[in-house]
């Protein structure tokens, strides 16, 4: 690859690079095609980038006061102007991204959080449709059951609420319910149980001001309890208040990637994150009302996709056809076919409005937090929902008249694919926990690894996803995904059905019978959810501590702020990570020592920090980060702790 790191032992590529590497040949086409068409996208931007600056990409760039930057370097100027060390500077960065990606998805949670009370108040038109899901809730907060639904689904929005913005020291109840009793002792003793997610943002940020927490063990700690927040309350109140409002996802086959889009009809894409407002949104394109615009506006009918977390809540829920994530975006617009983009909150890039002005799409959004400079603004309100979502689809609509179609190419390219593995589908299809622990104790199953989150231009686009994949697959692992990996796989066949010809004996064996994708595409990344209730169902039914299960979670091209919280979520429950390029978990991987002959004469470049994420938390939690950016490099080192934890286990 073009672009050599040697002090992260990694490089990176350029956009030949890209379009030789990446999986999905649409990429590619599009990249060629807007190439021509002399349009610039985020590949272009991060070439221009090179090189990166070596002290921000090891976390050694403080910019936390106003004395700074101070850029720290082991040889020189190990401190920064007011003292702070390397280590504190590292965790502290560390500690900042996670509460900026806390702080996201618990605007998320909030929104929908809020609309099931409402809802529930009968202030807002959404029918509660996952009854089951408010019922299980009551029970586990201990509330009346004999109160009338309505008033316990209030109750349960609230303590969900509660838990993302309480001040007060008290415990979170959704991390009472929820987590294993031995997490819950660990964390305990560890003093890090969480207040909520506001509270410890809010702290991590004012630990982190200048003249702040200096003892980077305490920030360390820090790290592990906004991450516990974060999981417990952000993904946690999100995911289960989103299931509750819509429903629990049931699998359904589908076509997914570039193909779906069609000629001669109004494509519109949804992009972001929450779900409430596109409920209203389908229901109103699938109305008499707007199938009768769009044919007025010249069109055959109305062909809508998704894109990023929104585009896979739409195809778990409603089996509408997902497109691409996060780094897809600007080249899905550079298609030419979309008419309009309907966007709500986050990775919704700036790239996409520049590209959309090149093709007359028209870009509509719809939050308040996620504007763009420009673009048409509808904001949403859970109190309009229907009189909102007819206004942004009239105004979707009817951008099919007001565009030029002359410059429309669609690459021929579709894949088939099963979605909607909510935690009840996943385990309705092996036929319950116990049967699928006796697969994974026979050997028939190998090991369960989520691949989850972003893409990054540091990696060839997706590459790592679909290589990490299938060479799990090929050994018997079984995975889940969520975010744009999940677009990655999807687009690369990993979940349908067919791509268990793909997968070790045993494991082809159990989805040919199961008539099950060995890639189980879980939902949006706050569905990560749904893993980590499996995995906690799974080691229950074990009677084993989590850390001791074939489990890992593997991020290989990690992105955005929020996949930051991922990794340190699953590390507090004792899952393993595996991340792909050396970055937010600053765990410096091996560098060969300055003219030397042998091959084997590393200069480990540890520090405090690094040794923590992966000896000292192992210590505490029972596991550890691994970094590896070579995606067959990865899958090893992913097989081998699969192996090793089998092999303690007994398991064959
Ligand atoms: S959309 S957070 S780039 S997974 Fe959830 Fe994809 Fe990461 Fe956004």
């Amino acid at each position: 690859m073009k672009y050599k790191y040697s002090i992260l032992n990694a490089e990176m590529p350029n956009k030949e690079d890209v379009k030789k590497m990446t999986p999905n040949k649409a990429t590619k086409e599009i990249l060629e095609h807007l190439e021509k068409e002399n349009v610039e996208t985020s590949f272009d931007r991060c070439v221009a980038q090179q090189p990166q600056c070596g002290f921000g990409l090891r976390g050694l760039c403080c910019q936390r006061c106003l004395w700074g930057p101070c850029r720290l370097s082991p040889k020189k100027n190990s401190r920064g102007i007011c003292g702070a060390d390397m280590n504190v500077v590292i965790i502290g960065n560390l500690l900042r991204g996670l509460a900026a990606g806390c702080a996201a998805h618990g605007q998320h949670a909030r929104e929908v959080i809020e609309t099931l009370i409402l809802a529930a108040e009968g202030k807002a038109k959404f029918k509660i449709v996952g009854k089951e899901v408010v019922l299980d809730l009551a029970k586990r907060f201990k509330l009346d059951a004999k109160k009338p639904f309505n008033e316990l689904a209030e109750a349960v929005g609230k303590i969900l609420l509660e838990d993302l913005s309480r001040v007060e020291e008290t415990e979170m109840k959704t991390l009472l319910a929820y987590a294993p009793k031995e997490r819950i002792d660990v964390w305990r003793k560890l003093d890090i149980i969480p207040r909520s997610a506001f509270y410890e943002v809010f702290e991590a940020l004012h630990k982190t001001t200048l003249g702040g927490d200096s003892d980077w063990k305490d920030l360390a700690k820090h790290d592990l309890r906004t991450a516990l927040a974060y999981c417990f309350s952000t993904l946690f109140g999100s995911s289960l208040a989103t299931e509750a409002l819509f429903g629990t996802p049931k699998p359904k086959t589908v076509e997914v990637n570039y193909g779906i889009l069609k000629k001669g009809y109004v494509n519109i894409l949804i992009h972001g994150h929450t779900p409430t407002l596109v409920e209203k949104v389908v229901e109103k394109i699938n109305s008499q009302e707007i199938q009768k615009l769009a044919k007025d506006s010249g069109a055959k009918g109305i062909q809508l996709g998704g894109m990023c977390c929104t585009g896979l809540e739409l195809l778990a829920r409603y089996g509408i056809p997902s497109v691409g994530g996060i780094l897809a975006q600007e080249l899905i617009i550079g298609t030419g076919a979309v008419d309009a983009v309907i966007v709500d909150m986050q990775c919704v890039i700036p790239g996409l409005k520049i590209v959309a002005d090149c093709f007359g799409t028209e870009i509509i959004t719809t939050s308040r937090s996620n504007r763009m400079l420009n673009a048409t603004h509808i904001p949403f309100d859970p109190l309009k929902a229907d009189e909102i979502a007819l206004e942004v689809v009239k105004r979707a609509v009817t951008s099919y008249s007001r565009r030029n179609h002359s410059k429309i190419i669609i690459p021929n390219i579709k894949s088939k694919a099963m979605a909607g593995f909510s935690l009840e589908a996943i385990l309705d299809a092996f036929g319950g926990r116990k049967k699928l622990l006796g697969l994974l104790k026979s050997g028939k199953i190998k090991g369960i690894v989520t691949l989850v989150g972003c893409n990054t231009t540091k990696v060839p686009f997706e590459n790592s996803h679909v290589t990490i994949a299938r060479e799990l697959v090929k050994h018997g692992i079984l995975v889940t995904t969520t975010g744009c990996s999940s677009h990655a796989l999807l687009n690369a066949g990993l979940c349908s059905t067919n791509a268990a010809e793909l997968a070790a004996e045993g494991l082809k064996e159990v989805c040919k019978e199961k008539r099950l994708p060995p890639v189980l595409s879980v939902g949006a990344c706050v569905d990560n959810t749904r893993t980590i209730r499996l995995f906690i169902e799974l080691a229950e039914e074990a009677k084993l501590p989590i850390h001791k299960m074939p489990f890992l979670f593997s991020g290989p091209e990690p992105g955005n702020e929020k996949t930051i919280g991922q990794g340190v979520t699953f590390l507090s429950l004792g899952v393993s990570v595996h991340q792909g390029f050396p970055g937010p978990i600053p765990v410096p991987i091996p560098t060969l020592k300055e003219n030397s002959e042998y091959l084997d004469d590393y200069d480990a470049g540890r520090n405090d920090v690094a040794d923590f994420f992966t000896d000292g938390i192992y210590d505490i939690l029972g596991s550890r980060v691994y970094v590896e950016p070579y995606p067959n490099l990865a899958a090893k080192t992913i097989q081998m702790h699969i192996r090793r934890k089998r092999l303690k286990l007994g398991w064959k």
